[in-house]
């Protein structure tokens, strides 16, 4: 589980990969991708943690890569190092103009770039495959060359594989090609200073269906180097309630189909990341195995439930919200949960 930063030169990708996890990569000279983690900003999480004053704390985490590339060679040097992302954060400048049809070029030039990329490997595939007998092509490659002619005019009417619906056995024969084109996106204009909101407009403009975001990263990046009350007081002088950079990792890590359940106590509060749809059982694989192999049952209270019972999980007991749920449960986002195994 991985989001790659893209965008076009000086757009402002490494401002905003250290924005979210800290990092300056310009400081880290010759690497194509640079790795962080983001936390996931989240005031149930931090609720818990002062409630429990645990020794140690552990939120949710969302690795960022800043991506180096440009050109479609660019593109392909890089596809290998990206190949483990499994959503990207495209980044437009918008700082330097307002002019909504000259950003939505911007955003395009590199779309274009990306499906060139894409096309360039599915051609030299198909090619390939071609000059194999049919009898002796794999069931992987008989998929591929059905369905290679079919996404190489998709890509050619410059559409990106985002928007070509396949297959579940589809999906599984080009997975290996990590086409870049084909992992859902979340936009990003990069604004500047006091400058109206202009997603929608982009958003309209462009034609498209992903989701916009805006944020001015050198403003929040001096919002990110504050302490958190000097960050609550900078904000309130600029008349802004969050920093955009919050909601922007919320939407990456929920465009990831991800969740994560808390457990709680004095030694630490935890948050644990896991697939959406999650049961019980895998839910307790992220914290070990043997909990997943032993998996006895749940016992679990809902963080609102939690607040309700005067934040203690005794409270919650006695009034009846702690459930114990068997090996069918679906674990919910924001979950409390302790499991009990047996190994
Ligand atoms: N005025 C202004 N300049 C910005 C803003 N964001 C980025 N820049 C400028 O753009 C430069 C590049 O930002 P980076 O974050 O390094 O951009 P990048 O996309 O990582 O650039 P490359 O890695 O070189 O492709 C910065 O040094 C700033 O000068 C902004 O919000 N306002
Ligand atoms: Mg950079």
């Amino acid at each position: 589980m991985e989001i790659a930063i893209i965008g076009l030169p000086q757009s402002g990708k490494s401002l905003l990969f250290q924005i979210m996890t800290g990092i300056n990569s310009q400081e880290i000279y010759g690497e194509d991708v640079v790795r962080g983690n983001a936390k996931v900003p989240d005031g149930r999480f931090d609720h818990l943690v002062d409630i429990f004053k645990p020794a140690k704390v552990t939120p949710a985490t969302v690795p960022f890569i800043d991506i180096n590339a440009s050109g479609e060679k660019g593109w392909d040097s890089t596809r290998q190092s990206a190949s483990g992302a499994d959503g990207m954060l495209h980044v437009v400048n918008c700082y330097d103009t307002e002019d909504i049809p000259e950003v939505v070029g911007r955003y395009k030039t590199l779309e274009a770039e990306l499906i060139i990329s894409d096309l360039m490997i599915v051609e030299k595939r198909l090619e390939k495959l071609l000059k194999l007998p049919a009898n002796a092509l794999k069931r992987e490659e008989s998929i591929q060359v059905a369905l290679f002619p079919k996404i190489k005019d998709h890509l050619e009417s410059g559409e990106p594989l985002r928007r070509y619906s396949l297959s579940k056995d589809e999906d599984d024969a080009i997975r290996s090609f990590s086409f870049w084109s084909s992992r859902p996106q979340l936009i990003v204009l990069n604004i500047a200073e006091g400058a109206d909101n202009p997603s929608e407009k982009f958003q309209k403009a462009a034609g498209i269906e992903e989701s916009v975001m805006s944020i001015c990263c050198q403003v929040e990046l001096e919002i990110a180097d504050l302490s958190q009350d000097d960050q609550l007081q900078f904000l309130e002088s600029m008349g802004i309630e969050k920093p955009a950079f919050e909601r922007i990792i919320r939407t990456a890590f929920r465009n990831l189909q991800r969740m994560y359940y808390f457990t709680v106590g004095e030694d630490e509060v935890r948050a644990w990341v896991i697939k959406s749809g999650s049961t019980a059982p895998k839910a307790a694989a992220a914290i070990h195995k043997d909990f997943e192999r032993g998996f006895i049952r749940a016992e679990v209270v809902s963080y609102d439930d939690f607040v309700a019972c005067g934040d203690t999980l005794a409270n919650a007991k006695a009034d009846g919200k702690t459930r114990l749920e068997g090996k069918e449960y679906i674990v919910k986002d924001g979950d409390i949960i302790s499991f009990r195994f047996n190994v």
